[in-house]
């Protein structure tokens, strides 16, 4: 540390030629000096570095913690991840301050206060975890023995690696259906829209590096998205990291950090993202701009489709597609790009351009995340936008779109099916019969394909459809606060027994009837394998860093310590089980098969390095055929096989032929192992579900299609004039952010804004509002009002009001409470058919003067 010491901030800055705004920001704070500097001469006594995993949004990036005397003093970003590479976007560094929150919940607590509501003290008393548990699994084998073990849910949110498994398991062997994500409230639109099309229920992966075109259509890559810290990375790395500049084209109904930063800002209309991708497949297919080796072409070699003009299907032969001639006669054929200019605001002729450079600066990319997806068309604008991908041969291409592989964990020896008992096996039958539904109604008549409608469940307790809930566990997810109108969560949870696992005074946890503080992620050991991104598999482990600083335990040890004291054959399991800790051990048992590229190949060097993965992606699409990876190159041909045999059966010869299409295995999991512009998966719905789909629809005709649905505003025909969007700021942790206070500081760093959130609007707007910069307004919605502070903005079009989300609690400590407003007070709330992705962009409001 000598050396550093000697240097003064000031001087090493103007030695380095660093200005005060270059070392603004976070980006500065990975150059070595300047760290040691931040850190100071405090590492006298004993020191060392933990890896862990960052959990403040879904990205997992590694991280490194400094521990010195026990006690953690600084995050960095692992070098062995790689999602961070030695970096960390804003909020990994300021982990810290979550882990030392003096307001923390400090040891387990029950309610003494039977009496529920946003006003109520629930006059929590400290508890053992033995009572809480044992009276906790007392109840539950109550609702067991009384055949009411279906009305026992468990809602969680930030599931990282295997928790979701192991709510999975406690929901088998107990015997409810109820085993409910956060995923509806979250971005299931993108993942539902592929699978319709593509077969692959799940976010893309993008070959970013070697990407040259990008079209994003509402996926915020400076802010959010995911994983946020690797798009800032590659982000940099695509516009100087190398000779050919990738071009960025943000399609936003906002001017946000990501459109400011591109070449080109497409300011669409909400909603309308759809419309475009279709205008733009429209010039791809007329201008005769697809890719031949991915999609077909015509017999008549050099014919192009016409406006206007449908085509015989005869006359066209697909290869990995199907449907282009039916998408085309029935959606685009007079989709032509004055059409699409007509819905989005978009010029027609830049359109046209736009769409000429996509589909011929090869490889090009449409993607996007929840400014598409979140509105009540956020299914279909997605499946139209994916469409794009195929039409200019970006599936599993170089620079191109991938899905994400698995990691290849060892699979437990226990099989907790075999430890199902009666109870368990009656509920699990029923469930797949549709005798009994989940209390989200995911995977009935009317959300077959959703994987959750978390949404609803207030809605659904309150009207006792399918059935009231009776007990409620929430993991990492604060359904009191995150979803649209949780007012209806605060009224319709009065009656439900609530166990908590949150580290903090949540808004759900002031409803709990038991909280069971979680270990925070700096003291718990936990797995984290990665979302869709990078295509190759990436498991990172979280080792704690310290000892639990208050009487907490991990959520995952507790679950596993309540099925023990369940007793029965679900006792018997979890005895067998062991811990939480036995599991990482047991599934990291498959790295001993395949060493990860940084030689991690057990349980002991994963916790060292904090990360095991493997490179390459796998797969490979190149002109026109597939290939797998051999070891050396992407050398195997993903060939269709037909196998033969002959056996003798009753004594007669018998022939079987077993067709083999790999690539319909593996990548294309679609009915026609094909990329389906009509999807047969919609198609093959029940007439019972295709009637609830249609019904829904303004253009049922083209409900298997990628196509144009009128999106619904709520507000709009009572004559709410503005357009409210909810986005995130690349400070804000999901809905669990607003109590770090160095986020806070600078919450708002492009509109100079800490400590609150703001309601942005254009200055036209704003004057003929009477409204100025600063000025305190309401926002008023058909359910109600906020009131926030205005921030006029030169970049937001006229019909836009931009509210962050973040703040508004009305509980979670000191430094969060009370600050800035909460948009889902005044959010409506719709879903968006077929993923019932609740649609955060959809509600209209009125903005005036407080
Ligand atoms: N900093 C940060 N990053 C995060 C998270 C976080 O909490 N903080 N959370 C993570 C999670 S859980 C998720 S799901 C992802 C979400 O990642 P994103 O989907 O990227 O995030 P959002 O901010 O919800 O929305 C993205 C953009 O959509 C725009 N938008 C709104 N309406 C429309 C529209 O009609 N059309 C178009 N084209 N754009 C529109 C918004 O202005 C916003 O810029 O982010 C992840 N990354
Ligand atoms: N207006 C608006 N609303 C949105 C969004 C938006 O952009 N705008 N984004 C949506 C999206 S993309 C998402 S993913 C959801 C997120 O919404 P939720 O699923 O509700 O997730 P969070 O709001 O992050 O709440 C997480 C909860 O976890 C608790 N928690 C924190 N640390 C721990 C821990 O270590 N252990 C445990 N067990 N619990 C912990 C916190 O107390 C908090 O109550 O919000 C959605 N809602
Ligand atoms: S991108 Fe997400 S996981 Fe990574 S450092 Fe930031 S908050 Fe943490
Ligand atoms: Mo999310």
């Amino acid at each position: 540390m000598a050396l550093e010491l000697k240097i003064n901030r000031r001087s090493f800055l103007k030695a380095a030629g660093v200005t005060g705004a270059a070392t603004f920001g976070y980006l500065s704070l990975n150059q070595p000096v300047i760290r040691a500097l931040a850190q100071g001469n405090e590492a006298a006594g004993e020191e060392k570095w933990v890896s862990s995993v960052c959990i403040q949004c879904p990205a997992g990036c590694g991280t490194k913690v400094r521990v010195v005397n026990g006690r953690a003093v600084k995050i960095e970003g692992n070098p062995e991840h790689p999602y961070s590479n030695g970096k960390l976007c804003p909020k990994g560094y300021a982990g810290l301050q979550l882990l030392y929150d003096a307001d923390r919940v400090k040891s387990p607590l029950k309610r003494t206060n039977p009496k529920k509501g946003q006003d109520e003290d629930p006059g929590f008393m400290p508890v053992t975890w033995d009572e809480a548990l044992d009276d906790i699994a007392a109840r539950l084998k109550k609702l067991r023995e009384e055949g009411k073990s279906h009305t026992v849910a468990f809602l969680s949110g930030r599931n990282r690696g295997r928790a979701g498994a192991v709510w999975g398991t406690f929901t088998k062997l107990y015997g409810t259906p109820n085993n409910l994500g956060h995923s509806s409230i979250c971005a299931d639109a993108s993942k539902k829209a592929r699978m319709c099309i593509d077969g692959t229920d799940d976010y893309c992966a993008y070959d970013w590096e070697n990407c040259n075109y990008v079209l994003n259509f509402g996926g915020s890559t400076l802010e959010a998205w995911r994983p946020t810290n690797l798009m800032l990375q590659r982000w940099a790395y695509m516009r100087r990291g190398r000779p050919v500049r990738a071009k960025q084209v943000m399609i936003d109904t906002r001017f946000s950090t990501t459109a400011i930063k591109a070449d080109e800002w497409l300011p669409v209309r909400p909603g309308a993202d759809g419309a475009l991708a279709l205008g733009i497949a429209h010039v791809i297919l007329t201008g005769g701009l697809w890719d031949r080796n991915f999609v077909g072409d015509f017999k008549t070699k050099g014919r192009k489709f016409v406006t206007r003009e449908t085509v015989a299907k005869e006359d066209f032969e697909e290869i990995w597609t199907s449907g282009l001639v039916d998408w085309w006669n029935n959606v685009l054929v007079n989709f032509t790009p004055d059409k699409a200019a007509e819905i989005t605001g978009i010029p027609a002729d830049r359109i046209t351009r736009i769409a000429e450079e996509f589909a011929t600066t090869k490889p090009a990319i449409a993607a996007g995340e929840r400014g598409a997806g979140a509105h009540t068309n956020g299914t279909y604008n997605h499946m139209a936008i994916h469409a794009l991908n195929a039409l200019v041969g970006s599936m599993f291409a170089t620079g191109g779109v991938m899905y994400q592989m698995g990691v290849p964990y060892a699979s437990l020896s226990l099989k907790d099916d075999d430890y199902m008992d009666d109870t368990a096996k009656k509920a699990d039958k029923e469930f797949k019969e549709h005798k009994l539904e989940r209390a989200d109604r995911a995977k009935s008549d009317e959300w077959p394909l959703a994987s959750n409608v978390y949404q609803n469940i207030p809605d659904n307790h309150a009207k006792g459809e399918p059935y009231k809930l009776s007990v409620l566990f929430t993991y990492y997810t604060n359904p009191l606060f995150s979803m649209p109108n949780p007012q209806r969560a605060r009224e319709a949870f009065k009656d439900v027994f609530i166990v908590e696992t949150s580290s903090y005074l949540s808004e759900t946890a002031l409803y709990a009837d038991y909280i069971l503080p979680d270990n925070y992620y700096l003291e718990r050991w936990q797995d984290d394998t990665v979302y869709a991104s990078t295509g190759y598999p990436v498991a990172g482990l979280r080792v704690p860093a310290v000892k639990p600083v208050y009487n907490s335990r991990n959520s995952m040890e507790v679950i596993i310590d309540l099925g023990k004291r369940m007793g029965g054959k679900m006792g018997e399991y979890y005895n067998q089980l062991g811990s939480f800790e036995n599991m990482l051990h047991e599934i990291s048992k498959g790295f001993e098969k395949t060493p990860g590229d940084n030689g991690v190949s057990s349980f002991d060097s994963w916790a060292e390095k904090g990360a095991w993965y493997k490179k390459p992606y796998l797969y490979r699409f190149s002109g026109g055929k597939f290939y797998e990876w051999d070891g050396s190159g992407y050398n195997k041909e993903m060939k269709t096989t037909e196998e033969v045999k002959e056996e003798e059966k009753d004594g007669k010869k018998v022939k079987t032929t077993t067709i083999k299409d790999p690539v319909k295995d593996k990548l294309l999991k679609t009915k026609s192992g094909k990329f389906e512009f009509r999807s047969s998966k919609l198609e093959g719905l029940t007439d019972r579900q295709k009637e609830i789909l249609k019904s829904e629809l303004k253009s049922p005709e083209f409900f298997a299609y990628p196509h144009y649905e009128e999106p619904h505003f709520a507000g709009k025909e009572e004559g709410f004039p503005l357009h409210m969007s909810s986005p995130k700021m690349i400070t804000h942790a999901e809905g669990r952010g607003a109590n770090t206070q160095w986020l806070q500081e600078r919450f708002g760093v492009v509109v100079g804004k800490g400590w609150t959130n703001w309601v942005e609007l254009n200055p036209d707007k704003a004057e003929e509002l009477g409204i100025r910069n600063g000025d305190e307004v309401w926002v008023e919605s058909p359910i109600g009002k906020v009131k926030t502070i205005a921030v006029i903005n030169p970049g937001n079009p006229p019909w836009m009001v931009v509210f962050p989300f973040e703040h508004g609690h009305w509980n979670y400590g000191r430094y969060a409470k009370g600050l800035g407003a909460n948009p889902n007070e005044i959010m409506v709330n719709l879903s968006a058919v077929i993923s019932a992705q609740s649609c955060t962009n959809a509600t209209m409001v009125k903005v005036y003067r407080a």
